[in-house]
């Protein structure tokens, strides 16, 4: 049994080499390397070069060793076979990790207090909010965003969440579907997007869904933060947005393009963060482990945890 990596991106001979250890008994293959087709069952592809997954006929499964499987599913010709995607705790604790970071910061008001800083200008806000006068709203309440929904409320922030499906998640406000949108983003003023880039969602964080949030709350203008997929967000309407006072302040993991070209005027807005679609950034190892482990249940015909729904899209 063979493994194929059809990874671009990351260091190709660093997750070889961890393979190589975790799986003894397998011959792991880059696509650059001479390798009997036939001889591949298994195959972990991240951004895989293009047809590096075809012509492999006797291909069992899939596994992307990141959580979403959009890089995956934009191929026309992925072949039918069960795709598997990451659910890490390291992954996990290191995007609630962003997540939190970034409504404390604009809770507190952050971004004012370093502009004032740079301008030797001291001004205390002295209506300043505490935690459970914010509301959070979370788009999307998977693997990632509970885990975030539930550090933020050990916070004290007042949370909610929005997912495809209806569901029940204790402490939390829980809406669902395009009909609860609305009153979802009613009620939030710090909107975070951890949803996966799909043929529904892409697009969504758009000027119609900013004017749909909350004008009442108490850290002022509403803030954005996303951290799913850059295929989200439309940069133009952010912009837009930024510009006439609909939002107040974005924090950006990811683009539409990425890197973030260098001509972007999103770089310079006063009132923009931005981080290089480094929320999570995975660990190899750990990352590399689970991987192992899924292919192993694979194998023992076991199936494991994070198998995609394809139709969905993720
Ligand atoms: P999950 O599949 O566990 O969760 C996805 C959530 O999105 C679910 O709650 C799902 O609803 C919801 N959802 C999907 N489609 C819709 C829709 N049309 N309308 C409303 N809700 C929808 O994914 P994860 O939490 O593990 O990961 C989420 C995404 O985070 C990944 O796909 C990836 O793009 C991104 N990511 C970014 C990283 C970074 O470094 N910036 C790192 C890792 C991941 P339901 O519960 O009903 O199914
Ligand atoms: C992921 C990512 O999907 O790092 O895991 O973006």
């Amino acid at each position: 049994m063979s493994v194929l990596l059809a990874i671009s991106g990351m260091p190709l001979d660093m997750w070889q080499r961890e393979f190589e250890t975790l799986l003894p008994d397998m011959n792991v293959y880059t696509p650059g390397e001479p390798f009997d087709r036939r001889a591949i069952h298994y195959a972990v592809a991240w951004r895989h070069p293009p047809r590096s997954l075809n012509g492999l006929p006797n291909l069992a499964a899939i596994f992307s060793p990141g959580a979403g499987v959009d890089h995956l599913l934009r191929d026309p010709d992925l072949p039918h076979v069960p795709i598997y995607r990451v659910v890490d705790a390291d992954l996990t604790g290191r995007m609630s990790e962003y997540v939190v970071l970034h409504c404390l910061l604009h809770l507190r008001g952050l971004l004012r207090d370093m502009q004032n800083q740079r301008q030797r200008h001291w001004a205390p806000d002295p209506l300043q909010p505490a935690a459970g006068n914010v509301r959070v709203g979370i788009m999307g309440m998977g693997v990632l965003g509970r885990d975030a929904a539930e550090k933020l409320l050990h916070i004290g922030f007042d949370v909610a969440g929005w997912s495809r499906t209806p569901k029940d998640v204790p402490g939390i406000a829980m809406f669902a579907g395009e009909a609860q949108l609305p009153a979802f983003l009613a009620r939030t003023d710090i909107l975070v997007s951890l949803l996966p880039l799909t043929e529904e969602t892409r697009g969504v964080l758009n000027k119609s869904v900013f004017s749909g949030l909350a004008r009442n709350g108490r850290i002022g203008r509403p803030v954005i933060i996303n951290a799913g997929r850059g295929g989200l967000q439309n940069e133009a309407d952010i912009l837009e947005a930024l510009g006439d006072g609909t939002l107040g302040a974005a924090s950006l993991d990811v683009f539409e393009t990425e890197p973030l070209p260098v001509d972007s005027p999103l770089w310079d807005h006063p009132s923009v963060i931005i981080t290089p679609h480094s929320a999570a950034m995975s660990d190899h190892e750990a990352i590399s482990r689970r991987v192992a482990s899924q292919i192993r249940a694979v194998q023992a015909g076991e199936t494991p945890e994070g198998l995609v729904n394809v139709t969905e899209g993720y």
